[in-house]
């Protein structure tokens, strides 16, 4: 498992400096553009290996936020989201879906029954917000074995149902991040399950980068070889809109 882990991280590493740097180039000759970019890919493989693996800081109960506030979309915005809460999610389904061998539709029953982990963490909001909750959910990275990452799998897209100034939101993490034992799918916030302001019924927990990173209302996992051809092609909503570094690590 570390050894198939580390092997990702690597490719995953050793790729993004060429790819990274060769596709900004022909993307657009902003100079601002080029340097905030080349500064994000940078950020993430100039970190060695071993500290990207590192464990965020789990707090204590004690340390639990009392209310653990919303921010950015505050609902999954749509008719057919409010009938989902409505229906208590019974009919949602996380897709995993691109460069995987066995393609899956899971529902929420399914999410629950894989393996839990629970986890007492600080979330950093660019924004000058932060709040401690326990987030619950199965690892990503046992996901995605059960789908089969093949071996041009390079990133991590996380697709969600709402829309925030009339663009879908999304992120993505490269294959370190989405192997990290912190990295979950969560379905819980503090033993409850997760409320709509904050993402429900599951969200990415991602805990070594900050807030933006941590998609809500999720609906599809897609793994992909680039990020180019996503959207504006920065690898989120924000680094597409607004030039937040595509590696938000803290
Ligand atoms: N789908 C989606 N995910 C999102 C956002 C959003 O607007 N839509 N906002 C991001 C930001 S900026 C932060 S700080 C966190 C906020 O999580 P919370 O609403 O649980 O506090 O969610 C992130 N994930
Ligand atoms: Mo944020």
């Amino acid at each position: 498992m570390t050894g198939i882990i580390g092997r990702r991280g690597m490719l995953a590493g050793a790729g993004m400096v060429f790819l990274g740097a060769c596709s900004k180039v022909a993307e657009t000759s902003a100079g601002s553009h080029l340097l905030k970019s080349a500064s994000g890919w940078n950020k993430a493989i100039h970190r060695s290996l071993a500290d990207r693996k590192a464990l965020a800081r789990e707090y204590s109960k004690a340390d639990i936020s009392p209310f653990f506030r919303g921010n950015g979309s505050l609902s999954g915005g749509t008719a057919a989201y409010d009938a989902a809460v409505e229906n208590k999610f019974a009919d949602w389904r996380l897709e995993v879906r691109g460069m995987v061998n066995r393609p899956l539709s899971l529902n929420m029953e399914d999410i629950r029954e894989l393996p839990q982990r629970s986890q007492i963490t600080r979330h950093d909001c660019v924004e000058g917000w932060s709040a401690i909750g326990e987030w619950t959910g199965p690892r990503l990275s046992g996901i995605l074995d059960m789908a089969g990452v093949q071996q041009d799998g390079r990133f991590v897209v996380f697709r969600c149902a709402d829309t925030l100034n009339g663009q879908e939101y999304y992120e993505s993490v490269d294959m370190v991040d989405a192997y990290h034992p912190q990295t979950i799918v969560a379905h819980a916030l503090n033993g409850e399950p997760l409320p709509v302001i904050n993402g429900a019924p599951l969200r990415m927990r991602i805990e070594r980068q900050l807030g933006y990173k941590h998609a809500k209302y999720l609906t599809a996992i897609e793994v992909v070889d680039s990020l180019e051809n996503i959207a504006g092609g920065e690898g989120g909503y924000w680094e597409d809109r607004s030039g937040y570094q595509w590696y938000a690590g803290m």
